[in-house]
């Protein structure tokens, strides 16, 4: 079978992208794991999963009706209100019909002698095509840690980014939650409400922030709406792709009275707009820590057992260089007489037995398993299909020592792949809906110009490549994200090469080079006919 593009993937990125070749009159096939639409939505049900940005932000923008006519009903959305957002566009612009749900992508070549991609499915699918799109996000590719035993656990287990569709029911169970980072800090205080007791394994403390979520005032709902050509230019041009107020004065320019005044402001409001408080909190390590000192007072304020909370409290990063958490009752879920935290990195845990988790100072007899340990993330689904290109490349092989890609958009000697939010671009440092219609717009704009051109093929000039990659590595450097064992570096899979993968540099300033090397005729890109 023959298309003009092979999407891979049916999330954000992918139904929008559908969307847009459509539009330019391309035979498009999309291929998608799970059996609905949604991505990251459709596998992340865990209880208590939720978007960390508010919903007036957290949708689409390029199509007005739909922007005025769906209704959020919450302040931050729930997965399963998320899911039912992505439902609605795939039903409204009927884009089911070119979806092969059910299918992952197995292995894609490129046939230097007629310039198409051969793709190859789990189910058999081979088909060709001139353009291939991966939209397979970036914390897709789940991960459980190689425990020894794991498989021997008599009880059910799951894991966070995998979670059964009819839901889990934990009443009377023992669970052990095994994980501290966004989900697991979701998630835990809704399974501590019905299980008989949760265990939590904590390796690293997180940083989380309150997210006050609360019902959609239809005030503020109305007021978006028709103010949303405006606030979508904002968010474009903003650093992060969102609206929250950014001050970019020093912490350290001012009183100590005035700092914590704006930073119990900002806690009172909730939501990550907390580490806007001040424009050095991300690279000076004084006003970093002055922020992060807030949030451990906090910690202690809230947990009553100084203990626990002195346990709870991160000490061994910056505040703001892991994806900070966003949570309702985290904290004051240690209180609960029925949860306790196991701390890994003094006692870790040696193996997983029939009957539950043992550590190396004892026993942790358990009914239920949940993994909240995260992704392989951003390369890691890339990487798990099988993708050569010229001169029988692999992608796997040329990104051993970590990603390399001109603008987050193409690797040099992989024609006509495209990747949507991949490494090398703003990606999960932003409002990942932002960021995807900035990557769609722009190559569905280049695949138009190589059209309308008769260019049957564009590639990123190795050059521009290395300067770009150079470059991601740099602007980091001048951050304080290096300095956490983080995902954004790889530092949570064994083995994973220590490159910091998405581009610190701002959505605003990343979509102006982007439009400027569309502009200037693809430079930095190589074309040929
Ligand atoms: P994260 O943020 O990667 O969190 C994974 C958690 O699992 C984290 O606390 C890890 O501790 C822990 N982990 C991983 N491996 C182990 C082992 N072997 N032993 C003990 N604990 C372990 O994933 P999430 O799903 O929570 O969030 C991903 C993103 O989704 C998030 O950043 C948001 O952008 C949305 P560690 O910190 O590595 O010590």
């Amino acid at each position: 079978m023959r298309f003009d593009a092979v999407v891979v993937g049916a999330g954000f990125s992918g139904m929008y992208m559908l969307h847009r070749l459509r539009g330019l009159g391309l035979s498009v096939r999309v291929f998608e794991t799970g059996d609905g639409v949604g991505g990251t939505w459709y596998w992340n049900r865990y209880p208590g999963a939720r978007c960390d940005v508010q919903s007036m932000e957290y949708s689409y923008s390029f199509d007005d009706r739909l922007e005025q006519e769906w209704e959020w009903t919450e302040r931050f959305p729930s997965q399963p209100e998320i899911l039912r957002y992505a439902d609605h566009v795939a039903d409204r612009f009927d884009l089911r019909r070119d979806i092969q749900f059910g299918t992952r992508v197995t292995r894609a070549a490129y046939d230097e002698a007629t310039g198409l991609w051969r793709v190859e499915t789990d189910r058999g699918d081979v088909v060709a095509a001139r353009y291939l799109i991966s939209a397979v996000g970036c914390l897709s590719a789940a991960r459980v840690p190689a425990f020894p035993g794991a498989e021997s656990f008599r009880g059910p287990r799951f894991h966070t980014g995998r979670w059964p569709h009819d839901g889990v029911d934990f009443s009377g169970l023992r669970v052990a939650v095994i994980g501290t980072g966004s989900s697991g800090i979701q998630a835990i205080p809704v399974i501590a409400g019905q299980a008989e007791h949760v265990t939590v394994f904590q390796r690293t403390p997180n940083y989380s922030v309150p997210a006050h979520n609360r019902p959609m005032e239809p005030e503020y709902q109305g007021w978006a709406k028709a103010n949303y050509p405006d606030l979508r230019r904002r968010m474009r041009e903003s650093h992060a792709g969102l609206l929250g107020e950014f001050n970019s004065t020093s912490a350290l320019e001012v009183s100590d009275e005035e700092r914590t005044r704006e930073f119990e402001t900002r806690w009172a409001k909730g939501g990550i707009s907390f580490l806007g408080a001040y424009g050095d909190i991300a690279v000076n390590p004084r006003a970093n820590e002055l922020a992060a000192e807030f949030v451990r007072s906090k910690i202690r304020e809230i947990v009553g057992d100084p203990g626990t909370a002195e346990l709870l409290s991160p000490r061994d990063h910056p505040i703001g260089s892991k994806r900070i958490c966003v949570d309702t009752g985290y904290y004051a879920t240690y209180n609960r007489p029925n949860v306790t935290l196991a701390d890994v990195r003094a006692d870790p845990i040696e193996e997983i037995t029939p009957t539950g988790v043992r550590t190396a100072a004892g026993r942790h007899d358990v009914d239920m398993i949940v993994y909240a340990t995260g992704y392989d993330a951003m390369t890691g689904p890339l990487l798990g299909m099988d993708i050569t290109g010229k001169g029988g490349l692999s992608l796997r092989r040329k990104w051993e020592a970590g990603p390399r890609t001109y603008l987050g958009l193409m690797s040099a000697g992989f024609p006509n792949l495209f990747t949507i939010t991949g490494p090398g671009s703003p990606s999960v440092l932003s409002n990942m809906i932002v960021s995807i219609e900035q990557h769609v717009d722009w190559i569905a704009g280049c695949v138009a110009w190589l059209r309308e051109r008769d260019v049957a093929a564009i590639d990123a000039d190795p050059l521009a490549e290395d300067a770009w990659t150079a470059h991601v590595n740099e602007v980091a450097q001048f951050t304080l994200y290096p300095q956490a064992d983080s995902w954004y570096l790889g530092a949570n899979v064994p083995g994973k090469p220590r490159v910091f993968m998405p581009y610190v540099g701002g959505v605003g300033a990343y979509r102006l080079k982007c439009e400027q090397v569309a502009a200037d005729g693809y430079e930095g890109f190589v074309l040929s006919s």
